[in-house]
């Protein structure tokens, strides 16, 4: 074997042994990982996907509750082409768990200004929190393609 290609060898190697050292502690040691479903909604054999959703808890009572103190969670229902509910309150400084599922087709879920940002799957349940430090009108919008009407699928936060 050639010096030099002996020496590319062994560099090729030990960054290989690197990268795998960085993977192995962002996974284990940082606990990043890619977002998983947090629940599923499976429909009984001859029924319908929005017909599982409004009968599995907790979307068969969507909303916002008071969790804890300035804690909430919103159940939320994306459908062609609205979420339910449309329009929620919450007090400034307020952590915000939202819990959302898909009804019909793939949405999107994205708040413009914050970090949250997930795709809503037919059958999952996709979890994300954030907390509204500042008050204002936050916009809800699916940013995900989902048919004819896609473009006034919306919803609203109202911190105040
Ligand atoms: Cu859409």
């Amino acid at each position: 074997m050639d010096r030099y290609e002996r020496a590319f060898f062994w560099f090729s190697a030990a960054m290989l042994g690197l990268f795998l050292c960085v993977l192995a502690y962002v996974t284990v040691g940082m606990h990043i990982r890619l977002p998983g479903p947090s629940g599923r909604i499976i429909p009984a054999p001859g029924q319908n996907l929005g017909a599982a959703v409004l009968a599995t808890a907790p979307f068969n009572h969507p909303g916002l509750r008071m969790i804890g103190p300035g804690e909430y969670e919103v159940v939320m229902i994306a459908q062609q082409w609205f979420f339910f509910p449309r329009r929620i309150h919450v007090p400034a400084g307020s952590r915000v768990t939202f819990r959302v599922t898909s009804a019909d087709v793939t949405h999107g879920f994205f708040i413009p200004g914050t970090r949250v940002n997930m795709m809503i799957i037919p059958g999952y349940i996709s979890v994300e929190t954030y907390r509204f430090e500042r008050a204002g009108d936050y916009r809800i919008i699916c940013h995900e393609y989902c048919g004819l009407d896609h473009q006034t699928m919306s919803a609203e936060v109202v911190v105040k």
